[in-house]
């Protein structure tokens, strides 16, 4: 693959688009006087008491505290919605586009406001206080939306649990933040099928018996079974309810929400944000990497479940008075078509996705891209996974009709918004890099004794030092937090990630250490195997594991997803096995080729590389948990075709 460097077109800069030396003053503001450079951020948020104190960061387990902006007073939802509502109540501020391509809703920053208000009154009159938890689980539509920040006006703490997950996940949750309000959607609607939510909730709540309200969102006309005294219609309760509801003064360091998230050992980990350093990274992030300016529109795809939703669709963009659109559906219903269609419907100036679904896409060819306009776009943006350089150039060709740059952003539930990116008007790019930190953030690379790389090199990737939108512990197990992230490497923050910097200092995240393998003492990132593989023109997709090797201590398994009519030949095999010896090296030369019709994924899109690599030892006797599988089938499919392979 080309390592060369793509330009941004010059037409891409607008008046405010921060160019290079725009981003060269913030890097030095920094270097001068970080508090002064953090100050920035602080003020972009509207204060009810300001605050004096930036930043009190100590990573040392011994002496441990991370606040920032800590003795000020704010509150999430005024910032999203209120101080907005003299300049733009008319403008839209959420774009809701449906399962069904037939309906979609343009939201006010007015209607948002009332209706979050109504609904924090709704929340009040539940019982609802300061600190509290409230489960939502909930499908991608605007109720989700309200909720969160209804939830922030109050001064309760969500936990969005993703609407893909079962009911065991969800008591799980419910048990693990001690929550006692659950607010769901009779059903969820998803590439023209519903999902059964408030019946998933019901299953949940037979092993919550603390559980004592559930808030009922009525989103399509299914009737659903009410729990007399537990159950409440959303629709009905609000009839009484006021449009005014003043927001709760919040101390900067007061939680906002918990999110759980995977970690590579352990049941899920209840990730907290707070309120002031959340809010600004975020805000500062969508702004400077998307260049949000007043007018655009928004469209970033991922879930609220997730952590990208709750920074990239909801926060950050409402923080900055913009427009974001809420997408319910899939990128394949009714058609393939179906992102650009909307792309097109609603002018999206700025789309923002997965590596996962734009490789999924590329399956289908040019075609159904081709068929639309995608005139309004002027930029792109990936996470979630390292972006092969394969589907970072078709992204940026087919989509962007080699117009539009690509921020390939790095980030993780942990640090709350975006760290390494490229900013589009300033830093030139290279397919599969996410290029440079941004201002103020400090990452450094380290080898396994923990001893800091300089220079060109390969290491694990640590943060020497705190930004605002960091997560504070681990709710309920602050032990936990500084085990997972601290200990390590300690003073530092590690991120779990494996990651090279070239000699132009761009960092190229080579995917979960955990994944790294040692062949023949040669280390290797099951990333760049996987990314030579699908740069073969027969390949969809392709995860790569390590197994033990006789000779060479670990041997490289590829699981390999051929495009559809391609016939997985041993003439095949032969070929893809040359391909990544000439795309990487003979050291990298695949053990074993394995065609799989499927990978089993997460419900967001991860390829779970844990139940791989068990298949490939031979030791298929504990899977561990597949039940957060988007298809737990595809495991027995993998386990009858790895016979007599390695
Ligand atoms: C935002 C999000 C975090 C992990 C992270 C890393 C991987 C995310 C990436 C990327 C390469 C990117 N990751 N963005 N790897 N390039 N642009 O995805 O959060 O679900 O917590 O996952 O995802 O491995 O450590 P989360």
């Amino acid at each position: 693959m080309p390592d060369h460097f793509f330009r941004v077109p010059g037409d891409f800069i607008r008046p405010g688009t921060l160019t290079a030396g725009g981003l060269q003053a913030q890097r030095d503001r920094f270097a001068a006087d970080p508090e002064h450079y953090w100050r920035g951020l602080g003020d972009s948020l509207d204060w009810i008491h300001e605050y004096s104190q930036v930043k009190d960061v100590s990573f040392d387990r011994a002496d441990f505290r991370i606040r920032w902006f800590y003795d000020g007073v704010l509150n999430v939802s005024a910032n999203c919605i209120d101080r907005h509502l003299r300049t733009r109540a008319d403008q839209t501020a959420i774009i809701f586009e449906g399962d069904d391509p037939g309906v979609s809703q343009h939201i006010t920053y007015a209607q948002l406001s009332e209706a979050v208000n109504k609904r924090a009154n709704l929340l009040k009159a539940h019982g609802v206080k300061k600190g509290d938890r409230v489960t939502i689980y909930m499908p991608m539509v605007p109720e989700a939306a309200y909720f969160m920040l209804a939830c922030a006006r109050v001064g309760a703490v969500h936990s969005v649990v993703f609407g893909g997950f079962s009911p065991d996940s969800i008591a799980g949750r419910i048990l693990d933040c001690q929550s006692d309000i659950v607010i769901t959607a009779n059903e969820g609607l998803r590439g023209g099928k519903t999902i059964p939510l408030k019946a998933n909730v019901d299953l949940a709540l037979l092993q919550c018996p603390n559980v004592r309200h559930v808030l009922v969102v009525e989103h399509t006309p299914a009737h659903y079974l009410t729990h007399d005294g537990r159950d409440i219609s959303v629709p009905k309760a609000l009839e009484s309810m006021s449009a005014d509801c003043p927001p709760e003064p919040m101390n900067a360091e007061d939680p906002l929400f918990i999110l759980y998230t995977s970690g590579s050992t352990g049941k899920p980990k209840g990730v907290l944000h707070t309120t002031a350093g959340y809010l600004a990274w975020a805000a500062y992030t969508h702004q400077t990497v998307f260049d949000y300016q007043d007018g655009d529109v928004y469209w970033c795809t991922a879930d609220i479940g997730w952590v990208t939703g709750h920074s990239y669709v909801l926060y950050g963009p409402l923080a900055n008075g913009g427009t974001t659109l809420m997408f319910e559906g899939v990128p394949n219903y009714p058609t393939v078509s179906r992102f650009w269609q909307v792309i097109d419907k609603h002018q999206v100036n700025i789309f923002y996705t997965a590596p996962t679904a734009i490789r999924a896409l590329m399956r289908d060819g040019e075609a159904p891209v081709k068929a639309s306009s995608r005139a309004s776009l002027r930029l792109l943006g990936s996470v979630g996974e390292p972006i092969n350089p394969e589907a970072w150039l078709w992204y940026h060709k087919v989509v962007g009709d080699s117009r539009c740059p690509i921020v390939d952003t790095w980030w993780q539930t942990e640090t709350g918004g975006i760290l390494i990116s490229p900013v589009p008007g300033a830093t030139p790019l290279k397919p599969g890099s996410a290029t440079q930190p941004l201002p103020g953030v400090q990452p450094c690379l380290v080898d396994a004794e923990g001893k800091v790389l300089d220079g060109a090199t390969e290491g694990n990737l640590c943060l020497t030092d705190s930004w605002p939108g960091q997560m504070r512990t681990v709710f309920g197990d602050h032990a936990r937090f500084l085990e997972t992230y601290f200990s390590t490497y300690p003073g530092m923050y590690f991120t779990g990630d494996g990651c090279r910097r070239d000699e132009d200092g761009y960092y190229w995240i080579t995917g979960r250490v955990d994944d790294v393998l040692n062949v023949s003492g040669h280390r290797l990132g099951t990333a760049e195997v996987e990314s030579a593989l699908v740069a073969h023109s027969d390949v969809t997709e392709a995860a790569v594991v390590g197994y033990p090797h006789d000779i060479k201590g670990q041997g490289i398994w590829c699981y390999v997803t051929l495009k559809q009519g391609v016939e997985g030949t041993d003439a095949l095999k032969v070929e893809l096995r040359n391909w990544v010896r000439q795309e990487i090296g003979p050291i990298a030369s695949p053990d074993v080729i394995q065609f799989a019709p499927g990978l089993p994924k997460t419900r967001s899109g991860k390829i779970m590389r844990r139940i791989l690599r068990k298949i490939a030892e031979g030791d298929t006797s504990n899977l561990g948990d597949i039940s957060t599988l988007a298809d737990p089938s595809v495991v027995a499919d993998l386990i009858e075709g790895a016979k007599g392979l390695g």
